[in-house]
């Protein structure tokens, strides 16, 4: 063994020209494979003496991290201008992925909500686990209201004068508004509420609601009726017409039940308004005096309205949605018809 073989295996190295990954690994071959030239000096090195082992050990070292380096660097110059080499097609698309689209009743809820925003109404949000003071007694219901009972309501802990429940409605975020905001308010409360019923294709243990309620001066049953039926010209179109019925809460009066015009069948009677030409979208009032009292507002200087609708019920009528159940099943197939609609 002679300095001059490890320089001549070196300029070998140093002159090599490979064009493609098979000349690349003919070169590897010829110096670092099982017989190759590095490999066959180390062999050579094995019976050579002490001293001359010194002499000859770095040397050698470095020739053979050199030859490794050297042929990475082929290869990689032969991968990077080697592309009309290859057999993939570059040109092919990548794999696509699935992407997730977002849940009918979340759209529906951003939707409403925007559309109040744009009326200059502040989000409120609260506890879904509320006192009975803020879901009922606040809001005017008798201490024997059916909905205080268990079969109607869950409650977390009973037994006391104001036990823990899950929120029916989310009028007891706006109790805590009118209890700590400035008047005027003008506050839209989205939110999901809990009430112990059977599951089935129209009514669900958990849903979602917005309600929204405006207190201040001289506020008129006329001013409720012209906000709904903006918001209905919002919601369901430029043409949608509202009409409103006679109903009863504990926490408004007088109170009203407000249907809008069907939008498919726009009035002749179709399936989906069961030939009425209307559609039952929420329910309204003038805030009952003893409602406002409770929270610490003056009746006699002040007046509010009030309403609330059900999120799912609105996205129903949207997308003539026949079961709610779909809304909780998170069936992929379900949650893919609404990919599009993702336009807010
Ligand atoms: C419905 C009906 C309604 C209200 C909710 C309300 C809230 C306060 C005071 C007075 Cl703090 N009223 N909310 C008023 C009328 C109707 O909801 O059918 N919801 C799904």
């Amino acid at each position: 063994m002679t300095q001059e073989n490890i320089e001549k295996v070196l300029a070998e190295l140093n002159a090599l020209d490979c064009k493609t990954e098979k000349e690349v690994e003919q070169a590897r071959v010829r110096f670092l494979g099982k017989k190759g030239e590095i490999t066959a000096l180390f062999e050579e090195f094995r019976s050579v003496d002490g001293d001359q082992k010194r002499l000859f050990g770095r040397p050698l070292n470095e020739l053979k991290q050199k030859a490794v380096a050297r042929i990475e660097e082929l290869k990689a110059g032969v991968q990077d201008g080697g592309a009309e080499e290859s057999k993939e097609d570059l040109s092919m698309p990548g794999q696509q992925y699935e992407l997730g689209s977002r849940h009918p009743v979340s759209i529906v809820r951003q939707q409403i909500v925007d559309i109040f925003r744009k009326f200059g109404y502040d989000v409120a949000e609260g506890p879904e686990i509320e006192d009975d003071y803020h879901v009922f007694e606040a809001l005017n219901f008798p201490p024997n209201h059916p909905a205080r009972d268990m079969q109607d309501t869950f409650f977390v802990s009973a037994g006391h004068l104001n036990p823990l429940l899950l929120r029916t409605h989310t009028s007891s975020v706006q109790v805590r508004s009118m209890e700590s905001m400035p008047l005027p308010i003008r506050v839209i409360c989205p939110g999901r509420v809990f009430r112990n019923e059977a599951i089935s294709a129209r009514a669900h243990c958990i849903f979602h609601q917005v309600e929204g309620l405006y207190v201040d001066e001289n506020v008129t049953f006329a001013d409720l009726k012209q906000a709904i039926l903006l918001f209905a010209r919002e919601m369901f179109g430029a043409d949608a017409q509202i009409r409103m019925r006679p109903s009863f809460f504990p926490f408004t009066e007088p109170s009203a039940e407000v249907d809008v015009s069907c939008n498919i069948c726009h009035g002749k009677g179709c399936n989906i308004c069961k030939g009425t030409g209307w559609l039952e979208i929420m329910g309204c009032g003038m805030v009952d005096p003893n409602v406002l009292e409770a929270s610490g507002i003056d009746s006699k200087k002040y007046s509010g309205f009030a309403f609330g609708m059900g999120i799912e019920r609105i996205a129903m009528l949207k997308w003539q949605v026949n079961d709610l159940r779909h809304y909780f099943e998170n069936d992929l197939r379900f949650l893919h018809e609404f990919e599009s609609a993702t336009e807010v």
